[in-house]
């Protein structure tokens, strides 16, 4: 099996600088090396160019921070992935902050039905212009992959929506603002906060997610934010939010998506080295990448 690793050092979806140096984290914390043990035929296809904003420009337009530069950014993204999937290869992207993901998403779900998506964060990113506190495009990919935003953000590669909202499963939200609960019931999306996830156990909610994208979706995307993690293990994250996931069910989940064998793309995102400790948080999405991608001990 063949798997493409495509790096995007974007940084201009939030404000905490140093989120562009994530792809160099992760692969200093040996991604390829410990892919390469999987039998899986990797190539690393090195990182997609995005460029700086005019610092003379004010760069918010419709409360959109850096919209010009993240929708080219998107947009080199998308057609990178989508060489990647045409190939029939696995393509693993590494951020950057979540606004990559309107990208990664633009590239893929043209070449399924019904693409689903685990979408694994402390966060919802289903805001837009309108509602989002922060103006941070990485807060907003989700609604976005939905049709909901600017039209630059909605129609990369010249097609709308990217998924449907019964295919999306939110796991480990603990932080969601008025507009994103407000969307979350309006279109029924599925989530799993942390709540559901300290009752129910993470082999329930992970069992009861791949029962319920099965039968409607031909494909599932994993995008998992390091930020849904808790703080104490992974530091290394632009908005840290406590009571987060734990490594173990962390990597418990992995495993299980692995043994699914429904995932056939991923991305992981938000990995901040310059607010790490020691690397450790590009040391742990590498283990879980290499969970997902089905290490095992038996
Ligand atoms: C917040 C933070 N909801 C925003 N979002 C983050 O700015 O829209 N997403 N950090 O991962
Ligand atoms: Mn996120
Ligand atoms: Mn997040
Ligand atoms: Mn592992």
């Amino acid at each position: 099996k063949k798997l493409s690793i495509i790096g995007v050092p974007m940084d201009l979806g939030q404000n905490r600088r140093g989120v562009d140096m994530g792809p160099s984290a992760i692969r200093y914390a040996g991604v390829v090396e410990r892919l390469e043990q999987l039998r899986l035929n990797i190539e690393d296809l090195g990182d997609i160019e995005i460029s700086r904003p005019n610092p003379n420009n004010d760069q918010k337009v419709d409360n959109l921070r850096n919209l010009q530069e993240i929708a080219e950014g998107s947009l080199r993204l998308a057609e990178k992935v989508d060489e990647v999937v045409q190939q029939g290869s696995f393509p693993l992207v590494l951020g950057g902050d979540h606004s990559i993901a309107m990208g990664t998403f633009a590239g893929i779900s043209k070449h399924y039905e019904n693409l689903g998506v685990i979408w694994y964060d402390a966060h919802g990113d289903l805001n837009t212009g309108d509602s989002s506190p922060s103006g941070n495009i990485h807060g907003m990919p989700l609604a976005v992959s939905l049709g909901i935003g600017h039209e630059k953000l909605t129609n990369i590669l010249g097609y709308t929506p990217k998924i449907k909202p019964e295919n999306i499963v939110i796991v480990g939200a603990r932080s969601l603002d008025e507009g994103e609960k407000e969307l979350i019931k309006d279109k029924g999306i599925k989530v799993y906060t942390m709540h559901e996830v300290d009752k129910m156990g993470m082999p329930t909610v992970i069992s009861e997610t791949m029962d319920y994208l099965k039968n409607r979706t031909d494909g599932v995307h994993l995008s998992l934010d390091l930020d849904g993690l808790d703080p104490h293990e992974a530091p290394g994250v632009g908005t840290p939010v406590i009571g987060g996931l734990s490594y173990r069910e962390s990597h418990l989940a992995m495993e299980m998506l692995s043994q699914s064998q429904m995932i056939t793309s991923a991305e992981f995102v938000e990995v901040n080295p310059i607010l790490d400790e020691k690397n450790k948080t590009a040391g742990m999405a590498v283990g879980l990448m290499g969970s997902l991608l089905g290490e095992s001990l038996k």
